[in-house]
């Protein structure tokens, strides 16, 4: 045998010696790079031995390079495969992972979806970008009235707009239902170009809507005090107050006996600080408006309704005693985790 195949022939039985030596991973790499790498010992016997001259001797030392591949992907095998320390124990518990939780908004909202649902009210959603009828010229605010400018809205162009409140859900309803009865509650998110402590340019209102024969507005408190004393405790109140908005004829803001003070305005012979006057207010409510029953498709000397648009923030405010409103989408985990 010439001294080139006696080469050969070495790295042959001191590859089986280094196999039979390396049962990690690690040391199949080492003997990848051994032997196959670019400083490895075939590249160098391609580099030194006259394979021009002889082209079997290449042959050879491609066989040999075959050779170790197999070898070494054989030895990797045997090293996943086998019951040696690379095997794992299945049923050593495994390392907790921290569990998640609803965000605080979306829990409230479940919970004011229950409180109505249990009242026989239906969840809807509807648009939060929507045509301007839907939002602003069917609810009885036509274009140039000065209503259009209270609510700082974010137009997308003439005709569309991210919606500022739910009440375009009013509208969409009555087309859908076709007569009535409606007991809606419409949760959605709404957008204004307003940013402070009450004021997020994004957050979410519920909108009640009842129609039916002989609606008055008895029924709309009865709804607010249900709603009041099952959300924030049974000793909580709730009046009317006069207020304007378009799409409601009588139209009111409604307050909530204040949690902090229990109503008295009084905290230990002080002016409270949360309300000053024992009442905070929750949100807007009347009416409907005979346009905005015709503008549905219903008849408004066959049927009335009340309706009521209130903010999911707030109400979580007022529950909770949170100071500022932007907290609630800071993401902070220390500030999340108290609730
Ligand atoms: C309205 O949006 C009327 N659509 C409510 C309504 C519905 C009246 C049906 C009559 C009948 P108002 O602009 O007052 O009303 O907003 C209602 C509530 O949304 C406020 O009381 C407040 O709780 C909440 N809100 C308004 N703007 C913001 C804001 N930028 N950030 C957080 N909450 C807000």
């Amino acid at each position: 045998m010439g001294t080139n195949l006696i080469e050969i022939e070495n790295i042959k039985k001191e590859l089986a010696s280094d196999l039979k030596k390396s049962s990690s991973l690690e040391g199949i790499d080492m003997l990848k790079t051994k032997y196959l790498g670019k400083q490895g010992k075939i590249n160098i016997l391609f580099k030194t031995l006259p394979i021009k001259t002889d082209p079997k001797l290449g042959k050879k030392i491609n066989d040999l390079k075959d050779l170790i591949q197999t070898k070494l992907s054989e030895q990797l095998t045997t090293i996943l495969t086998s019951d040696n320390k690379m095997s794992f124990d299945v049923s050593i518990p495994g390392t907790p992972m921290p569990r998640g939780s609803l965000h605080l908004i979306s829990q409230a909202i479940e919970e004011i979806e229950n409180i109505f649902v249990s009242l026989g009210f239906v969840r809807r959603r509807y648009p939060e970008v929507d045509t301007d009828w839907y939002y602003a010229e069917g609810l009885n605010i036509p274009k140039g009235h000065p209503a259009r400018d209270d609510q700082e809205t974010f137009y997308l162009d003439d005709n569309i707009v991210l919606t500022a409140h739910t009440s375009n859900g009013q509208l969409h309803e009555m087309e859908l239902k076709k007569t009535p009865p409606i007991k809606m509650i419409n949760i959605g998110k709404t957008y204004r170009r307003q940013i402070d402590t009450t004021h997020t340019p994004m957050f979410h209102q519920f909108e009640g809507l009842v129609i039916d024969k002989d609606i008055n507005i008895t029924h709309l408190l009865g709804v607010t005090e249900y709603f009041a004393k099952s959300y924030f405790g049974q000793d909580r109140h709730t009046r009317l107050r006069p207020h304007h908005f378009q799409f409601t004829e009588p139209s009111f803001e409604i307050d909530i006996t204040c949690g902090v003070c229990s109503g008295s305005g009084m905290v230990e012979k002080t002016p409270c600080k949360v309300c000053k006057s024992g009442w905070l207010e929750l949100g807007g409510a009347g009416m409907v408006h005979p346009n905005v029953i015709k503008n549905g498709g219903f008849n408004p000397e066959e049927c009335s309704g009340f309706a009521f648009g209130w903010g999911v923030e707030r109400v979580l405010m007022m529950k909770t005693g949170i100071p500022d409103i932007r907290l609630i989408y800071s993401d902070d985990i220390r500030f999340l985790n108290q609730f």
